[in-house]
């Protein structure tokens, strides 16, 4: 396949002024006519180019004359006129198979309905047309379907006529007043539950939210709804930005290839996303729904409103979106808490990926299959560079740049240049260097070396920054990085300071009153710059830095620096048995901190194993999850009373899935999760009277996770009733599914698979199985036999064929390989050599020749 190029960039030569869509729906054959106002922009030679993928052309008109056929030339990816006038209006009709549509891209049916997903290349597959976002133009949509059938048709923009016309069938029309690209066009059609509320808006307007769900489903829509209207005043009082319509619909989705999709005015979701309530889910999929509802909305501006000029643009509006729906639950909830699991989430995911051979920058320059460029890198690191922008400007120049973002581009689609234009434009400042973050791959590391000096109480602090080398870039310049920092004695902070570190070597010297000790330093506090920092401290050090750091993300840092400093000892052999007085300094960390338990409970859950890859190579997976284990009952052996003091008590408050009671119900679980990993005897008894004492979905499933790893009777008791009381409801038998995957071994997989509610075309359902084991249960997956990987190889062959976007998701779970331990390495290697030879969609052929590579 040939790569996509940013270096060859060309405008599109002509304008869309109007876009009239019709849409007859029927399953197996809908018929598409587009009308399309053309006008020339261009050079006066320019061919006419249209995307178009698995259409049937039905008819072709300029002007209202039919084309001959020699006209245009039609091919498998589009249709090219030469010789079009200047200004004209182009008529198509085509013919496309949504129940045949199994990729999930384009117009398909989910649950006997109709929907779209368009983003990033599916309008192609829906119409022939400029698929690409800068393109922008107005739409509008007439729908016609079976009224019984189909009694809510739904598009972007506004509401207009509707009617009845012959044969049973009914009409609806809307208009989406904003320009857009059409990767922004969304459709939906059928019967839904609707749950609905109203907005209005700083300025008065009152806006008319829906949230459409399957039958029965509409009481688990209310958090949705909720988390929608905190958005929307959030957006306000935070940005500024007011909704732009008079109505706003959510449509859940059982098959969707991913979280949701912000279409104008029509957000998409993947059900797991809408639907809670306290029996069917935890508050992980609470925090999760609140937090992709404020992602999917704020879109409308930053991705809407203005979208990206060409798809290397992605983090403009996906790195910037995430950086504020972060900000959203930041102040939704806890700051330091919410910071402490974003980080996680980077490390495990985006640092995993910057170290292997699918690194890319947050800008890449080149791509084989756009789908795979919706990334961690992109998303996550995307969004820490522009929390270090802000970082830099401080809050209100930062807000300005985006007043002036907002202003200036509203209605276009463009760069990160114009993007970093206004923020140079408001301070003054040269962002040339900061920049390298979008153009340089590779997690950068920063190693520290202190020195002090007793005599005149000086205390040195040397830097040193180095880019790692990443496909495609062996030499990387210094990065402009900025830490926050401080000087902390037994008193709390001596000084606090920002430095922006952009040489390759920087030395910070501090004469300290007399009287003084050495000072504890601290640095990159809060992660102010996703790095890896290297640092030699002694134990003592450490020690005291668990208890004397003042920056919450710190202090649990320290934590976490010593766990996988153990974890490592205990998994290599250098260690047979976690150290005591280690284990009793975490053990003091979190009964002194349970008076914050959202924070306690973090500070209790240890690194998990892909936290641990990197830390040394090659890895060992079988052996870092026996010593994680280890630790882990070590700690529930210190904490042993405190867990049966915090298990004992139950709640008598009625349930609120707010962070105060999910922050007491994650320390719950996170201690479930150590009796689990005990080893105790009595384990397998505690964890099942805890599944059936638990009257939430967080600990019921903490529990049954706990007993799906253990043996015995107790599991197959739980999993057996589990099952039978969900079995008609797919989001908590996807948890069914994933907490077995999670932690059993090929065998179990292939008896998941197996399972007649196993369903390849449903990709939660695939994930819960194959992402659980090969994303989360690394022991498993990476066993040094090769069973981990071929029933994951033998699922991801079946899946490919059905859904490429997918297949080529999950075979990202290889990207680590190269850092393996030899026996699960050369198993590897080999599976991907089978991959590479088999007959693969383009999405996944261009993740294994890469992942080869
Ligand atoms: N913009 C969509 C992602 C589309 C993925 C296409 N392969 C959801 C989001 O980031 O909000
Ligand atoms: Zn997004």
């Amino acid at each position: 396949p040939v790569a996509v190029q940013l270096s060859d960039y060309t405008a599109y030569p002509f304008e869309i002024e109007q876009v009239d869509l019709r849409f007859d729906l029927h399953p197996d054959a809908t018929l598409v006519r587009a009308d399309l106002k053309i006008r020339r922009t261009g050079a006066a030679d320019a061919a006419l180019e249209l995307d178009g993928e698995a259409l049937e052309l039905k008819s072709i008109a300029i002007d209202g004359a039919p084309l001959p056929e020699s006209a245009y030339e039609l091919t498998e990816s589009g249709l090219t006129l030469q010789d079009v006038p200047n200004a004209f209006t182009l008529v198509t009709e085509v013919e496309i198979a949504p129940s045949k549509n199994t990729a999930l891209s384009g117009l398909y049916m989910s649950g006997g309905r109709f929907c779209t997903q368009c983003e990033a290349i599916g309008f192609r597959r829906i119409t022939f047309y400029p698929d690409r976002p800068d393109v922008m133009s107005r739409f509008t949509v007439r729908m016609t379907a079976d009224k019984e059938t189909y009694p809510i048709l739904l598009s972007n923009g506004t509401p207009g006529e509707t009617g009845d016309v012959d044969d049973g069938r009914h009409f609806a029309v809307w208009d989406d007043p904003h320009k857009k690209p059409a990767y922004l066009f969304a459709l939906c059609a059928g019967d839904y539950d609707v749950y609905r509320d109203q907005f209005t808006t700083m300025s008065g307007k009152v806006i008319d939210l829906a949230v459409h769900v399957d039958k029965g489903d509409a009481d688990r829509a209310a958090w949705a709804m909720d988390s929608l209207k905190r958005s929307m005043k959030w957006d306000e009082e935070t940005y500024g930005r007011e909704y732009d319509l008079g109505v706003f619909n959510i449509v859940a989705v059982r098959d969707f290839n991913f979280g949701a999709m912000e279409n104008k005015g029509l957000n998409i979701f993947n059900s797991a996303y809408v639907l809670a309530d306290e029996a069917s889910a935890t508050d992980a999929d609470f925090e999760a729904i609140e937090s992709i509802v404020a992602h999917e909305y704020f879109h409308n501006w930053t991705g809407n409103r203005i979208t990206c000029r060409d798809w290397f643009q992605l983090c403009l509006k996906e790195g910037l979106t995430v950086f504020r729906d972060q900000n959203f639950s930041a102040d939704m909830r806890s700051r330091p808490v919410q910071r402490i699991k974003d980080v996680i989430r980077l490390r495990a995911r985006q640092f995993a990926e910057d170290a292997g051979p699918l690194a890319h920058s947050v800008r890449p320059e080149t791509y084989g299959a756009i789908d795979n460029l919706y990334t961690a890198t992109v998303y996550e690191k995307g969004a820490e560079v522009i929390g270090m922008l802000r970082r830099i400007l401080g809050e209100e120049t930062y807000r300005k740049g985006m007043d002036l973002y907002f202003d200036r581009h509203d209605g276009q689609a463009v760069t990160i240049e114009d993007f970093y234009a206004c923020f140079e434009e408001v301070s003054g400042d040269d962002f040339t260097q900061f920049r390298l973050w979008y153009s340089q791959a590779g997690t950068p590391e920063v190693s520290v070396e202190e020195s002090w000096n007793p005599e005149t109480r000086e205390v040195a602090v040397t830097l040193k920054q180095r880019v790692p080398a990443t496909p495609g870039q062996t030499n990387k310049k210094p990065m402009l990085i900025p830490m926050e920092m401080a000087l902390i004695d037994d008193e709390g902070n001596m000084a606090e300071w920002i430095t922006l570190f952009e040489d390759e070597e920087l030395t910070l010297t501090f004469d300290l009153p007399e009287g003084s000790e050495r000072p504890l330093v601290s640095i990159n506090r809060d992660f102010t710059a996703p790095i890896r920092l290297k640092r030699n401290l002694d134990r003592e050090t450490q020690l005291a830095m668990i208890r004397l750091e003042t920056d919450p993300f710190n202090q649990w840092d320290a934590v976490q620096a010593l766990a996988k400093q153990e974890i490592l000892a205990l998994s290599e052999g250098s260690q047979a048995e976690p150290d005591d007085a280690l284990v009793d300094a975490i053990a003091a960390a979190v009964t002194g901190a349970s008076d914050d338990p959202a924070f306690a409970a973090l500070l209790a859950r240890l690194p998990d194993v892909n936290e641990l890859f990197l830390e040394r190579q090659p890895a060992d997976p079988v052996a870092l999850d026996a010593a994680r284990k280890k630790l882990q009952a070590a700690l529930y052996g210190k904490l042993r009373q405190f867990a049966d003091s915090v298990l004992g008590e139950s709640s008598t408050q009625a349930y609120d899935p707010g962070a105060e009671q999910a922050g007491e119900r994650a320390l719950r679980t996170a201690l479930i999760g150590l009796l689990a990993a005990s080893g105790a005897d009595e384990a397998g008894d505690r964890l099942l009277s805890l599944y059936k004492a638990a009257t939430n979905m967080t600990e019921k499933l903490a529990a049954l996770r706990g007993l799906a790893g253990l043996d015995g009777e107790a599991r197959e008791t739980a999993l057996a009733d589990f099952e039978a009381e969900w079995t008609s409801n797919p989001l908590v038998m996807d948890k069914w599914f994933g907490v077995q995957a999670g932690t059993g071994d090929a065998a179990t997989i292939e008896k998941l698979a197996a399972h007649s509610a196993f369903d390849l075309r449903n990709p939660n359902r695939v994930r819960s199985v194959a992402a659980a084991f090969a994303m989360q249960n690394l022991a498993g997956f990476h066993a040094p036999d090769g069973s981990g990987y071929r029933v994951v190889e033998d699922i991801i062959l079946k899946a490919d064929k059905v859904n490429p976007a997918l297949g080529a998701r999950l075979l990202t779970a290889f990207e680590q390989w190269r850092s393996l331990e030899p026996k699960a390495k050369a198993e590897a290697e080999a599976c991907l050599r089978r991959l590479q030879a088999a007959d693969l969609s383009k999405n996944s052929a261009d993740i294994v020749s890469r992942a080869l590579g």
